[in-house]
């Protein structure tokens, strides 16, 4: 059920997000991009998890986002079931230049659907969009104007890849195609969509899409901490995406609100 909101505003909620994907492929960027609307072009790797929070608008209501950004490095990965469970929402991302790392998303996809809440709105997110052909042209947010959610010529014929003439300023790095993983995403029924935290473009879509598509009975009030209930709050800084938990010591950061998306 919803938290109550103040005469004349609109109803808020908080919905647990968790993002899961191989180390590198850019979770921590896409949430910094989402959060801080920044973006750090040498990020450190995660340890253990890092958790903020962000709200984001909708016409009807307000979804306070409690997000836990996970480490892809393989070590971390026996710790994930502590952040995915009861979580109503997962952003599993991989790197479109990297194959491996849609194998591996594949790879928590499925271990979601097996072990994570039943309702779970999943969205696998193709994230460095700038490295490709198709993300050159998309200098920043402004960009999101494009079709299909923004991800670029998914059903153009040869999604290999749209054509750029600008071959002087582009390098196309991509691996996967869209029709691939788009293919896949749907086949599994989730959202999917491109990104480049680099440029910002889709991002904040990405949420904005999840958030939508959290169902209304799903919603529920205020809770934190990795197991959606328990929180062992330590001496972490607050406020910017380095607030992480560290495990070892079972401190976790202090959350930090953000402006609405
Ligand atoms: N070109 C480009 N680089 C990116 C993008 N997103 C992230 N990066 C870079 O990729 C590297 C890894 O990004 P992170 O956000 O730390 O990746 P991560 O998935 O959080 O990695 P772990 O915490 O180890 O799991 C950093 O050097 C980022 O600057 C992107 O959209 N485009
Ligand atoms: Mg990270």
């Amino acid at each position: 059920m919803p938290e109550s909101a103040p005469a004349g505003s609109k109803p808020s909620s908080s919905v647990k997000l968790v993002l899961l994907g191989e180390a590198a492929v850019g979770k921590s960027s896409l949430v910094l991009r989402f959060v801080n609307n920044d973006f750090q072009e040498n990020k450190e790797p995660t340890i253990g998890a890092a958790f903020l929070t962000q709200k984001c608008s909708l016409p009807t209501r307000m979804i306070k986002f409690e997000i836990w950004d996970t480490a892809g490095q393989e070590r971390f990965a026996s710790l994930a079931p502590m952040y995915y469970r009861n979580a109503q929402a997962a952003l599993v991302v991989y790197d479109l230049t990297k194959p491996a790392s849609l194998v591996k998303a594949k790879h928590w996809v499925a271990e979601l659907q097996r072990q994570a809440s039943p309702g779970i709105v999943i969205a696998l997110v193709g994230n460095k969009l700038d490295l490709t052909d198709s993300g050159a042209g998309q200098a920043n947010e402004d960009a999101a104007e494009a079709e299909n959610n923004g991800v670029p010529g998914p059903d153009a014929e040869g999604d290999e890849e749209v054509e750029n003439n600008d071959i002087s300023t582009t390098t196309d790095a991509r691996k996967i195609s869209t029709r691939e993983a788009s293919t896949y995403a749907e086949e599994e029924g989730l959202l999917f969509f491109e990104t480049s935290a680099k440029t910002g473009y889709n991002v904040a879509e990405v949420f904005t899409a999840i958030a939508n598509a959290i169902p209304e009975t799903s919603l529920k009030g205020a809770k934190s901490g990795p197991g959606g209930g328990q929180t062992n709050l330590g001496g972490g800084r607050s406020g910017d995406d380095s607030s992480r938990v560290n495990l070892g010591d079972r401190a976790v950061a202090t959350p930090k609100d953000g402006c609405a998306c």
